[in-house]
């Protein structure tokens, strides 16, 4: 008799985003006519640059050569992109072995598989507020117990708010997974090398592992910030770190990310090695590598030529966010993170408005859709978060319309 993982019933009724597209989609069917301005997902909308697609095209024509064409790759990634990325880090100023680093078909996969490798016994630490897939993976995998409409009981919840400038203390009980994302999705907070720093000391006192999210680290332009964990000394021993071609790179729709999991990184019961290969091995089981053509664009994208042409794109979003930071101020409404290195402005609701309830006037009053804190975690309620990412044309209209139309 088979019978369901039951840990699914827990869940909030929908995942956050697909939620946000029904409301949008209940709302057009009933207004037919009404154009919707979409500061909501964080979703890339402008053109790949050139170098990108020359490598494309170029893998593309190698496919119609029997003596250039390729089936199957290494499940970890092809050689020259696992190269690549060691040189990115490189230049980060991070060293990373070649065989510690795993590609795959985008950051979200990883961020969820990635708890697999670990005991349904660990206790797990999450931003708050946090990209929900983090919360919802360990709901599935039984590491939580049941759903208050709130929180999950059992998960630790380290709260990121004005009074912290959005980056959390240290959890006041042991923990054993933490998973920190920074620039942070939703609140754009950026990390600086003390505060992961706490983190790291705090993972190896505790034998814990930090799992870092770095999915927007391109956007970050103040050098004092790092773009990856590994500078910070001791990071190889208790982290791993997942990366995207998403967001830095314009392949929300190509997918293509990484992740790094050091040999010397440990746990507990985990000596050097051992989660190095316990990935490899769940990757080798599970994932049959990234498309062959993608994993050319990518190698163009950490090109010299490629970084530079990402980083202009990467400074058009910017621009995005400075006119979206402008109009929700003179708005009267209150940024109160992000937006500098991040692609995403945290807004509070005004009047104490509950967030979907903002989303709702936002949408039937302004015919912007952005994205309500609540659906980040509990600490998100009172909070929205507008997206940059977004034609300029389609964003100074959804801009116009908030100052124009939403009614305070
Ligand atoms: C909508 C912190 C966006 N359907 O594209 P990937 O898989 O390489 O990266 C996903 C990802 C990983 N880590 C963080 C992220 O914010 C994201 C993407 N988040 C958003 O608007 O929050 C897209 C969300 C998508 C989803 O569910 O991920």
């Amino acid at each position: 008799m088979a019978k369901i993982n039951s840990n699914y019933d827990k869940l909030s009724a929908g995942y956050l985003f697909p939620e946000i597209s029904r409301r949008v989609k209940v709302y057009s069917e009933k207004n037919p006519g009404i154009e919707i301005l979409r500061l909501g997902v964080g979703n890339t909308t402008e053109a790949l640059p050139s170098e990108i697609i020359k490598g494309l095209h170029a893998s593309v024509d190698k496919l119609s050569n029997v003596k250039t064409y390729t089936g199957y790759g290494d499940e970890q990634g092809n050689k020259n992109l696992r190269e690549a990325i060691v040189s990115y880090y490189k230049d980060l100023g991070a060293e990373i072995l070649p065989d510690e680093v795993f590609v795959s078909d985008g950051a979200k996969c990883d961020v969820a598989n990635i708890q697999s490798i670990f005991s349904n016994e660990c206790k797990v630490a999450v931003q708050d507020p946090a990209y929900p897939v983090y919360v919802d993976t360990n709901v599935i995998a039984g590491r939580t117990g049941k759903n208050t409409g709130v929180t999950y009981d059992g998960l630790v919840y380290m709260g990121c708010n004005l009074e912290n400038n959005f980056f959390p203390s240290l959890p006041t009980e042991k923990v054993d997974l933490i998973y920190i994302c920074s620039p942070n999705n939703p609140t754009g907070a950026v990390a600086t090398r003390e505060q992961l720093k706490e983190f790291v000391d705090y993972a190896i006192k505790n034998k814990s592992v930090i799992i870092f999210d770095a999915a927007y680290n391109e956007f970050i332009s103040d050098s004092t910030l790092p773009k990856t964990i590994y500078v910070i000394p001791g990071a190889k021993e208790c982290a791993i770190e997942i990366n995207s071609f998403s967001k830095s790179a314009g392949f929300t729709g190509v997918r293509l990310g990484w992740s790094i999991v050091p040999k010397n990184c440990v746990c507990e019961d985990a000596s050097i090695g051992k989660l190095n290969s316990m990935w490899n091995r769940r990757q080798t089981t599970m994932f049959n590598g990234a498309s062959n053509i993608v994993q050319d664009g990518g190698v163009a994208a950490l090109s010299k030529e490629g970084l530079k042409e990402c980083k202009e794109i990467i400074e058009y979003y910017m621009e995005n966010s400075r006119i979206i930071k402008k109009g929700l101020e003179e708005k009267g409404l209150k940024v109160v993170s992000g937006g500098v290195n991040a692609p995403y402005l945290w807004v509070k609701t005004p009047n104490g408005m509950k967030s979907w309830d903002l989303f709702d006037k936002m949408l039937t009053e302004a015919h912007v859709v952005i994205t309500p804190g609540s659906g980040f975690g509990p600490s998100g309620e009172g909070y929205f978060r507008v997206s940059a990412f977004g034609h300029r044309e389609n964003v100074i209209k959804a801009v116009e319309s908030i100052k124009n139309n939403l009614k305070l």
